[in-house]
Order: structure tokens, then C-alpha cells, then sequence
């Protein structure tokens, strides 16, 4: 649907226009559906703008991303959907491979992602190879094969997640970036830095950040940064309550 420029909620409704043809093309399963309509409300209650809090986690990520040895972009149906141009871009700002790695486990949909990446620029997809098939420990899901030359050597993870492998991967090791809106999901609280903000938003601000950032250590405190967003989120509602 052709959504008028004029329409008051023009831009949400345009995110979710490319969440549907995402899922019409193949790309995002059903489920996925239902994940972005969580995600639409958390960023009605955010103020559909970037935070501050989100802007220093994105800092802290710009520099995690620029000094790791071996970054992975982890891809699900909805973030190739909606920023395949970013997931590209960031890759190689950040020197970081791309792997394909669904939650709804799905050949056909994965080769569709892989295909889709490739359109928007992508050298190399990750994650289809069943000779370089790895398992990560202590998870059931299908989630848990992994590419050797991807997510199973990374030392530095960007995903859209599910909280049970963000802690999988921790116990690997690894160091874990995620988009969640959610400031309250399991990912959120279990991942090292967890950016609040609409991946569509973040993304952008990310690619600037990662121009911009010098490659020093920063200290992060993700659970300070959760409890900021939290608030940020309590003193918007306040205000609108203010304001009904
Ligand atoms: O493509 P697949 O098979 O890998 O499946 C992908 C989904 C997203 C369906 C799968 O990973 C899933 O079920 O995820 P969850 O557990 O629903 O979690 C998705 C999280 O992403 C929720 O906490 C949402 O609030 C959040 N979210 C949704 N849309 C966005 C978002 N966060 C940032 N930006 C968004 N646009």
C-alpha cells in the first residue's frame, strides 16, 4: 500500500509497509510479523525518536565494532527487510563478515535473505554452507548451527536476538551488540550493549557513529543504560500524561 506523505504516522507506516512486503517477498517469516508489532508499540512509548541513552550504547558499539578482531552482523527475516543497505554499509565500515542465522529455521527463506543481501550489495553471505556447519553449546533451537567462519570464531556479535542464544554466545565468549526496543526483553538485559532504538534509526546513527569514532576503549554499563532508557521512557509518558 502507498502510504500519502501527508498521513500523520507516514514514517511508522512505512516501516511496517516494507516488514510486509519482506513478509510477501519470502524474507520475514509470520512470526516476525508479530515481533515488529512489539516493536511499534515499544517505540510509541520511546517517542519514535532516538534516546539518549541510545546514542551513548551507540557510541560505546561504534567502538567495540571498530577494535574487534572478528565482527559478525548476524541477519534474521525482519532486519534484511528493513535495512539490507545498512547491514551492508556497516559490514564494511567495520570490517565485519555477514552471516544468515533465523530463528524459524527455513531453508528457503534463508537462500531468499542471502539473495536479497546480495542484491543490495553484499560480496559474501555467510551461513548457508552446510560443510562449515558448527553448533553453539547449551541451545536447542536450530538457531544454534553456526557458520565456523562466521558467529562460531567472531569475538564481537551485532544481532537482532533471541534472548536464550544471546546467552549462549556469552558463555562462548562473545561480546554481544543488539537492537531491542524492548529496554525490558531477556536480549536486552543479557546482551553487553543493548542499543534501544528502532534498528531503522540506529542503524543510520551506528554507520555515522563508526565514520566518526576514534578506536578508544569507552566504559559501558549496560544495566545503567537499560535503567536510563527506562526512564527516559517513564519521563515521556509522564509528560504526555502531563500534557492528555
Ligand atoms: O527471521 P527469524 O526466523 O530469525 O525470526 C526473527 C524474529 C524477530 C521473528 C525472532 O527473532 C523473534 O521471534 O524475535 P522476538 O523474540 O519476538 O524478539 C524480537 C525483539 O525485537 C522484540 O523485543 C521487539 O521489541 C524487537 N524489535 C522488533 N522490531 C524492532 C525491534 N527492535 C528494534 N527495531 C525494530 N524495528
Amino acid at each position: 500500500m502507498k502510504i500519502p506523505k501527508s498521513h500523520p504516522r507516514f514514517v511508522s507506516l512505512n516501516i511496517r509497509e516494507k516488514i510486509v512486503s519482506g513478509y510477501n517477498n519470502g524474507l520475514v517469516a509470520k512470526e516476525g510479523l508479530l515481533a515488529h508489532g512489539r516493536g511499534e508499540a515499544f517505540d510509541y512509548l520511546i517517542g519514535e525518536r532516538t534516546m539518549r541513552s541510545a546514542r551513548t550504547a551507540i557510541n560505546a558499539a561504534a567502538v567495540t565494532l571498530l577494535t574487534a578482531k572478528n565482527s559478525v552482523i548476524s541477519v534474521n527475516g525482519n532486519i534484511a527487510a528493513l535495512c539490507p543497505k545498512e547491514i551492508i554499509q556497516l559490514a564494511k565500515i567495520t570490517k565485519s563478515k555477514i552471516e544468515v542465522n533465523l530463528f524459524y529455521h527455513n531453508e528457503d527463506r534463508k537462500k531468499k535473505i542471502v539473495k536479497h543481501l546480495k542484491n543490495a550489495g553484499a560480496k559474501q553471505v555467510l551461513g548457508t554452507n552446510p560443510r562449515s556447519n558448527r553448533k553453539i553449546i547449551g541451545i536447542d533451537s536450530p538457531r544454534r548451527i553456526i557458520d565456523k567462519d562466521g558467529i562460531f570464531a567472531a569475538d564481537v556479535l551485532i544481532p537482532l536476538e533471541d534472548g536464550d542464544r544471546t546467552q549462549a554466545l556469552k558463555n562462548a565468549g562473545k561480546t554481544i551488540i543488539t537492537f531491542d526496543l524492548n529496554p525490558l526483553s531477556r536480549t536486552a538485559q543479557t546482551a553487553d550493549i543493548t542499543i534501544v532504538d528502532n534498528v531503522i534509526r540506529g542503524m543510520r546513527l551506528l554507520i555515522s557513529a563508526c565514520k566518526k569514532a576514534k578506536t578508544k576503549k569507552v566504559s559501558f554499563n549496560n544495566r545503567k543504560a537499560l535503567a536510563s532508557a527506562i526512564s527516559e521512557i517513564k519521563n515521556n509518558l509522564k509528560r504526555r500524561a502531563t500534557l492528555a
